[in-house]
């Protein structure tokens, strides 16, 4: 590959950073669980119900996504392009202790590690290797253990900083491993679509493509000024990222501080039956993961944002430290409620537990 051919070295001062991803996470999951499986489409999401199901598609495996199966998509909508696919409901408790046996293979190698998520972390691993073909045999060594003991394949970006590593491990997948030098890095990402670019959302890509720019590369040649002032700071960070320049840290987090969901609806709606669907799903989602890691919430946070971009977030602490997801789920819609009477558009709705205890210590604390 042209890129890997360029500079052999990592110069002075430079990071080198890797991004994971797991492929195709719950339905590699639930193919490993069922192996007959394997052959066929496998969607995971909500209950298509013939066809009148209500709810989104988590993800899919590939041989779903031929069909143009994608997450986020009403389910219905998969159910009509792929009939016959397998649809199952998410086994969250699986997919998070397949999740924390991950991290902790990860977690030896590098000398910084970020989760992302239950399938993507990033590591740094500058001091753990001399150049970049070192850290490609890292990232080998890697995906060498996680299907040695998970049975499971990632993606692994090599990259000089976060978010190239990040749209590096997207750029080959399944199983790949892509390698971008910091003197590669724009022209790596100048081919690639602004969506690319972490925070780059629909409603951006469009406004970006109606002023002529469809590439990083365009981004990279558009006149700052403009960009400027048409995306205040947004359009400075924009700047940076199309050059793949990003000195964001990898952080190390230690104590769980909040379990968050959002959601981002592939079409703004005003579907209020939808919306509440979704956020007592997004409850679901979170309340799996705090019985996972025994934890006890008593501050419950909910987030909306219009399709305008106005954004609201609104919470509330209870007297009291539960893990009860009906609790969750009624303090979480009652918060909701009142910004879903104007006759607005919601794009995206996001819940957020805090205020943490361990419910070992329930008896005590209660
Ligand atoms: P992703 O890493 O975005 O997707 P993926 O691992 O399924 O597929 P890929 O091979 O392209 O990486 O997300 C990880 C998991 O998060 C995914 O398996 C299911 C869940 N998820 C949702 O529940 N809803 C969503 O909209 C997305 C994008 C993911
Ligand atoms: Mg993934």
């Amino acid at each position: 590959m042209v890129l890997q051919a360029q500079s052999r070295s990592r110069g002075i001062g430079g990071r080198v950073i890797l991004h994971v991803d797991m492929d195709q996470f719950y339905a590699a999951v639930e193919e490993r669980e069922r192996p007959e499986f394997k052959e066929k489409p496998v969607v995971v999401g909500a209950d298509p119900k013939d066809g009148r199901g209500r709810g989104v598609v988590s993800t899919c495996n590939y041989n779903a996504r031929k069909y143009g199966v994608k997450s986020g998509m009403p389910i219905t909508r998969a159910w009509k392009l792929c009939p016959d696919a397998i649809f199952l409901r998410p086994n969250y408790k699986l997919y998070i202790e397949t999740s924390n046996r991950i991290m902790i293979i990860l977690r030896q190698y590098p000398d910084k590690f970020e989760q992302w998520g239950l399938d993507e972390a990033f590591l740094d691993i500058t001091s753990k290797v001399r150049n970049f073909e070192e850290a490609e045999k890292l990232a080998i060594t890697i995906k060498r253990e996680i299907h040695n003991k998970e049975k499971l394949t990632c993606s692994i970006g090599v990259g000089p900083n976060k978010l190239v590593a990040k749209i590096a491990s997207d750029f080959k997948k399944p199983d790949g491993i892509t390698v971008v030098r910091q003197n590669e890095a724009k022209e790596f990402l100048a081919p690639l679509s602004v969506r690319k670019l972490l925070w780059v959302g629909k409603k951006t890509e469009r406004r970006l493509n109606e002023m002529g720019i469809k590439t990083v590369g365009d981004l990279a040649n558009f006149d700052t000024q403009i960009l400027k002032e048409k995306f205040g700071m947004m359009g400075s960070y924009y700047i940076l990222a199309a050059q793949g320049i990003d000195n964001s840290e990898v952080v190390e987090k230690t104590a769980v501080k909040s379990v968050s969901r959002e959601r981002t609806f592939e079409e703004d709606t005003s579907d209020i039956d939808m919306i509440l669907e979704t956020l007592n799903r997004l409850c679901r989602e979170i309340h799996e993961e705090l019985i996972e890691m025994k934890m006890l919430f008593k501050t419950v946070t909910i987030k909306i944002r219009y399709e305008n971009f106005e954004t609201h977030t609104h919470g509330k602490t209870l007297s009291f430290f539960t893990d009860d997801l009906q609790n969750l789920q009624k303090t979480s819609k009652e918060l909701l409620e009142p910004y879903l009477v104007r006759q607005k558009n919601v794009r995206l709705i996001g819940v957020r537990t805090s205020n943490f205890a361990s419910s070992s210590k329930q008896k005590t604390l209660l």
